[in-house]
């Protein structure tokens, strides 16, 4: 019954998620602010400038937009050598085979990440040329869970929003695809993404047909 998937890629296609934890923990404790894993799960799926905004609000002093900036840097820095490593094994079990049962099922592939890495962590996974579009995080004014990167993937796809799945493992992620008037695919815990449509623990369980 759809006529796209909208695949979001930290915590869906890959474990990017959890480098995001450890670049994200090693910045808080640079800067002696308390940060667990448990207040991470706020910030999966929320943009660089909004996980950082997050994250000094755990402490007291304020800092200036240069500050923030150099030191969303530092976190991008951390992220990013955290993923330098990373190879096709580095795809989370079943991602390659939803991705192809999509493609065999006739229908339109998106990415929807708000990572201004997801190019690079696309390529590092070889899994670039499985997507007929990939919306350029930089390109979206607002983030999930604003629904405009879906709308925008969409749109891209030439498909209207009630004929698209989306699949993310963030609260906020959820919350944008539904704001987008999409089907909402989790994966995770249905305890944590309450608002999804359906929710599997991985996509070694997806199935097309069942949603
Ligand atoms: P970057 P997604 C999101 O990616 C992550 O979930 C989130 O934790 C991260 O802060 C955000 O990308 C920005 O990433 O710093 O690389 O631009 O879940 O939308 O694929
Ligand atoms: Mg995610």
């Amino acid at each position: 019954r759809f006529k796209a998937v909208i695949f979001d890629l930290d915590g869906v296609l890959t474990d990017t998620a959890h480098y995001h934890y450890l670049a994200w923990k090693r910045l808080a404790e640079s800067l002696q602010l308390p940060f667990d894993q448990a207040y991470n799960e706020q910030l999966k799926g929320i943009d660089r400038m909004g996980s950082l905004e997050l994250i000094l609000a755990q402490g007291r002093r304020s800092y200036t937009a240069q500050e923030k900036l150099a030191l969303a840097e530092q976190k991008n820095q951390h992220y990013q050598t955290l993923i330098a490593d990373m190879t096709p094994a580095d795809l989370l079990p079943g991602a390659v085979a939803a991705l192809q049962r999509v493609r065999a099922a006739g229908l339109g592939i998106a990415l929807a990440s708000v990572s201004k890495n997801a190019a690079t962590v696309l390529e590092r996974l070889g899994i670039t040329g499985h997507f007929d579009y990939v919306v350029d995080a930089a390109a979206i004014a607002r983030g999930k869970p604003d629904p405009e990167i879906f709308l925008t993937a969409a749109q891209a796809l030439g498909v209207a929003p009630a004929d698209c799945l989306g699949v993310e493992d963030a609260v906020a992620g959820v919350a944008a695809i539904k704001a987008a008037g999409m089907t909402a695919l989790g994966i995770g815990h249905p305890f944590v993404l309450t608002r999804a449509d359906v929710v599997i623990t991985s996509l070694a369980d997806f199935n097309l047909a069942a949603y």
